[in-house]
Parts: structure tokens; C-alpha cells; sequence
């Protein structure tokens, strides 16, 4: 009996899927080799269901002899593997980079006698079309909880944008750039204290109500979201504050080592901010772990000790007994012009028994790409106000403009067209 290979993600499982397996049986026995969460992570968005679902999905699919994992994007290390007479594939794949995969397999295959068969028999519903379904359904606070965990495990470095508005969640989950078939987008959102604050026009001093901007984001977006929790007040209220963000389907909190009255760590020593005790801050950090119902959610513990200029070797005594104490995360901060005190972390970081995964904010220090912060260790990158930094210069270029001119002519070609605002959200009806 021959063996065909079929190379799919198989997320949201169509007609389409089902036809090409039936083709495909024609020439033998059908191997699926399903891309793992971390394969399909490193070209576009991770997967709504996890490898083991995917795989238990398509094993019971009629004329699936087999589903292995595929590691990789690439099929050859695979294909060495089985040797498959055939590899089925759809015949849309003759250009751009896709083309030079295309040929490596034809190449590979040639080795012990077999070859590559397009189909165009793809007809119907295409997952990206089912993808934009998913998204304007939205998505259960389930779903969305667990997939912080889930990317963590999938891709060495996660992107995260800030987000205070319905509409600036709606860009963080929708934006993109696409370069050689390799999709690029934020994997999710950051709630910023500050910004969050800042649109209300107050200070970043733990007094604004941050439910409603919140609930906007997520109304408008599937993405997993982290929560600024500021110092997530005193531990009778963290408690409470943990259980409201893991039934919403928030991903994860932050919560700064700082007591009192928090101000936001910008400011640094120009204004008085407290540090909390380690002991306290650890006691705030496993009653909230205790208090936490499911398994997706995660506690992060934000180290000021170089906002505040307590040291490095306070910052790593710190980091040590929060993951003792069970953070799932390390974030540490920093508003120095460059990443050298960061890196400085990371080094000794590394050298640590039990590690978390690690969680950094290029506010200050914007010179320093994503990666180098992957090679240092850092797991998360927080892009944490540049959505409202840029939007406030601008809307005040265009109000001088008007101001100026006595007219908004001059100002239109700063604005977006009247057509694409009020078509931008679509009605549900
Ligand atoms: C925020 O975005 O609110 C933060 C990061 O907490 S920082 O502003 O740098 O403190
Ligand atoms: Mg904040």
C-alpha cells in the first residue's frame, strides 16, 4: 500500500479538508502530518484548538490512517522520516517564498522515487474566511484565558500592544504585516494603568475604574489580554481582583512590588513611591495563586528595584523569592535610556534553578529590538503606551489646524475619510 502525506494545521476543519483527504485516499494511505501549536505559531496566529485537540479531531476522520505531529513549516525533516510515495498538496503554492518549499519537497521526494500531487479541488469555506467568522462571534473567556499559556509554550517570544479603548483593541487584534507568506501581529494586549488613565485625564495613581475599558477590549478583540493590576491593592482586595479577571477571561495580572500610594514608575525616584517587603509582596503573591480557579490564568510579579534604584542584587533577591512564593511571570522594569540593566538581569536570571518566563517593557530603552531581548531570555515584550503617544500629538496638530486656518480643509489630509469612520465598527444585525 502507498503512503500519501498531507501537511495541515487543521484548525477550524472544513468541507475543504475533508474532500482532500478523500482525494487523497485514492493513492494511498493518508498521513496526516499535523503542524504543532509552535509550527503554526511561527508563520501566523496560533491555533483556536490545542495540538491534542486538532489531532483527535482529523484521527477520526474517515481515511486518515495516521496524524504525526510536523515540528516544523518545513515538511523534508518529516518526509525523510516516512518516505511517502505521495505528498498532497493544493496547487496555489507556485509563488513567492512558498515556491522554493515547493521544490525542496519535489527535490526530497525524488530521492526514493516519489512525487508531489496539486489538487485545485478546494472548493467552499476557507479557514481564514471561518477566522474572520470566529472573530466577529468573539470568543469565550475560556478559550481566550488559557492562550497566554499556550503561546508561551508555542513561540520563543510574544509581542504585546497596549490597548484603552474599544478602538485601540480592535487595532491590536486586527493589524498585521505580512513579508514572505510570514504573517507578523500582536499575540495580544496589554491594559496599561497608565494609559487606561490617562484617556480619563487622570493621574496613573490607581484611581480609575478600569472595568468599562476593559470590558470595550473585550468586545472587540480575541486576543489574550494581560492586566495592568497596578500593586493590585491590598491583598484582601487582590484576591478579588484575581477571581473578576480569570471569569472575564483575562490571560494574566501584573502586580507591582510597590505599597502605598503608586505612582507610575516613569517618574522613578523624582517622586516618593514605596516598595513593598518582599515577605508581604510574596504573601500578596500565593493568596493570590490560592484564590485562582483555573488552570489558564497567571500571576505576574513586576520587580521595581531598578525603578527605584534598590539594585540589581535587590531585583534578583526579589525575583528568587517570588518564584518561590509561585508567581507564574517575572516582569522586571526599567526607565533607563538603554537595555543594559536589563540584560544585566537576564545574565544572572539565566543562571537560576526555577525560572518563570520573563516579561519586559522597551518604554524607555525603544533602541533595543525584540531580538535581542529574546536572546537574553525575555519571553514577553510589553509595547506599553505608544498606541495613545502617538494618537494624542496628532490630535492636537489637527486642532491648531483648525484653530489656525479658521477651517478643517488643511486638517483632512491628517484624517482618515468620514466613509472609513463610520464604517469601521459594522452593525450586529
Ligand atoms: C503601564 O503601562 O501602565 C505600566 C508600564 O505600568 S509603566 O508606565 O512604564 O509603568
Ligand atoms: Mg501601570
Amino acid at each position: 500500500m502507498k503512503t500519501v502525506y498531507i501537511a495541515m494545521s487543521a484548525d477550524l476543519v472544513t468541507p475543504s479538508h475533508v474532500n482532500i483527504i478523500q482525494e487523497a485516499r485514492m493513492l494511498g494511505e493518508v498521513v496526516i502530518g499535523l503542524l504543532t501549536d509552535s509550527a503554526v505559531a511561527s508563520y501566523q496566529r496560533l491555533p483556536y484548538m490545542p495540538y491534542e485537540e486538532r489531532k483527535f479531531v482529523m484521527e477520526n476522520i474517515v481515511g486518515v490512517k495516521e496524524v504525526v505531529a510536523q515540528e516544523t513549516l518545513d515538511h523534508v525533516p518529516n518526509l525523510l522520516k516516512i518516505k511517502p510515495n505521495y505528498v498532497f498538496h493544493r496547487d496555489d503554492w507556485n509563488t513567492g517564498v512558498l515556491r522554493e518549499t515547493r521544490q525542496r519537497i519535489i527535490d526530497t521526494l525524488k530521492q526514493w522515487g516519489g512525487e508531489l500531487v496539486e489538487s485545485d479541488h478546494m472548493p467552499g469555506i476557507t479557514s481564514t474566511s471561518l477566522k474572520q467568522a470566529i472573530r466577529e462571534v468573539g470568543i469565550t473567556p475560556m478559550m481566550r484565558r488559557s492562550m497566554l499559556k499556550r503561546l508561551l509554550e508555542a513561540k520563543p517570544l510574544i509581542r504585546i500592544i497596549e490597548a484603552h479603548s474599544g478602538l485601540t483593541g480592535l487595532i491590536a487584534e486586527t493589524v498585521f504585516v505580512e513579508n514572505d507568506d510570514i504573517v507578523r501581529e500582536f499575540e495580544g494586549i496589554w491594559l496599561s494603568s497608565l494609559t487606561d488613565s490617562a484617556v480619563k485625564a487622570k493621574p496613573d495613581i490607581e484611581y480609575v475604574e478600569r472595568m468599562t475599558t476593559l470590558s470595550d477590549i473585550l468586545e472587540t478583540t480575541t486576543k489574550p489580554i494581560i492586566f495592568d493590576g497596578d500593586t493590585g491593592g491590598i491583598t484582601e482586595h487582590f484576591v478579588f481582583m484575581v477571581r473578576t479577571l480569570e471569569r472575564l477571561g483575562v490571560s494574566a495580572v501584573i502586580i507591582e512590588d510597590k505599597k502605598g500610594l503608586k505612582k507610575n514608575s516613569l517618574f522613578g525616584t523624582d517622586v516618593v513611591q514605596v516598595q513593598d517587603d518582599i515577605e508581604d509582596f510574596c504573601h500578596k503573591i500565593s493568596s493570590g495563586k490560592r484564590a485562582q480557579v483555573t488552570d489558564g490564568f497567571m500571576i505576574i510579579s513586576r520587580i521595581e528595584s531598578l525603578i527605584l534604584e534598590a539594585g540589581m542584587d535587590d531585583a534578583l533577591a526579589r525575583a528568587k523569592a517570588y518564584i518561590a512564593a509561585g508567581t507564574d511571570g517575572i516582569m522586571i522594569h526599567s526607565r533607563k535610556p538603554t537595555a543594559d540593566e536589563v540584560l544585566t538581569f537576564c545574565r544572572e536570571y539565566a543562571k537560576f534553578d526555577d525560572r518563570v518566563p520573563l516579561v519586559a517593557v522597551p518604554s524607555t530603552y525603544c533602541h533595543t529590538t525584540e531580538d535581542e531581548l529574546a536572546a537574553a531570555g525575555v519571553n514577553i515584550v510589553i509595547y506599553a503606551n505608544q498606541l495613545l503617544r502617538s494618537a494624542y500629538p496628532a490630535m492636537v496638530d489637527v486642532a491648531k489646524s483648525i484653530l489656525q486656518h479658521g477651517r478643517a480643509a488643511e486638517a483632512e489630509e491628517h484624517c482618515m475619510p468620514i466613509k472609513d469612520i463610520i464604517s469601521l465598527i459594522p452593525e450586529r444585525t
